[in-house]
């Protein structure tokens, strides 16, 4: 059995699972099941949470949370293929790039719902206002970060690559007011992206 994914390419979560899987050369099935609406249901029979991503191991074991489904790639992987440093300060660097990239999604995540799906009556002006400055606040360090070509991870992306460039596509779909014209190296890392096969078989239409 190969490893079953599930949730769409829109969440940044699951996108980062599945670009993670095609870099390693694992295949996987996709299963596109949406967080809202009725597929909420079926989800919760998988995870009692019923969110995305969800990872099935090839053993039947079901994994919840993007950081710990991708550390379990990175230590189920060969070391040639890992997306993250052993350990020492290139390890933490990777993971804080992570991290930053991580938390401009979620906060991107949040004012989907605060801006997007709410009720304009119900929309709170300055918890939206604080959103959007903490989105700014973390592309910018992303920006700051990114190299000035290639890839942090030298011939190959690493783990905080694949995150920075999902932060950047993401923005970009949810919320282009945040992002457009304003971080040239993320912009450019995203269309170095767009011509490999992880990214763009992932990329958050598809
Ligand atoms: N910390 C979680 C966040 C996952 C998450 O928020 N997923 C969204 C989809 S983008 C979701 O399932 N939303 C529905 C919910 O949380 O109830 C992770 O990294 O896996």
């Amino acid at each position: 059995m190969s490893l079953i994914l599930y949730g769409r390419m829109l969440s940044p979560f699951v996108r980062r699972v599945a670009i993670w899987c095609r870099l390693q050369n694992r295949a996987y099935e996709s299963r596109p099941l949406m967080v809202n609406g009725p597929d909420f249901e079926e989800l919760k029979k998988i995870n009692p949470l019923g969110r995305v991503p969800v990872l099935i191991a090839e053993d039947g074991e079901m994994m919840i949370e993007t950081g710990a489904i991708t550390d379990w790639l990175d230590d189920t992987a060969p070391e040639a293929l890992r997306l993250v440093p052993a350990t020492g300060p290139a390890r933490r660097e990777v993971l804080q790039g992570v991290a930053y990239a991580n938390s401009a999604v979620e906060k991107g995540v949040s004012l989907v719902y605060d801006k997007n799906r709410r009720p304009a009556e119900l929309h709170w002006a300055e918890w939206i206002a604080r959103l959007e400055g903490q989105i700014s606040a973390a592309l910018a360090v992303l920006e700051a970060k990114a190299p000035a070509e290639g890839w942090l991870g030298g011939n190959r992306p690493n783990a905080a690559d694949v995150a920075f460039v999902i932060a950047h596509d993401f923005i970009l779909a949810v919320h282009p007011h945040l992002i457009e014209g304003k971080f040239p190296r993320l912009a450019a890392m995203a269309a170095m992206a767009a011509d490999v096969e992880a990214f763009k078989a992932t990329a958050p239409a598809a």
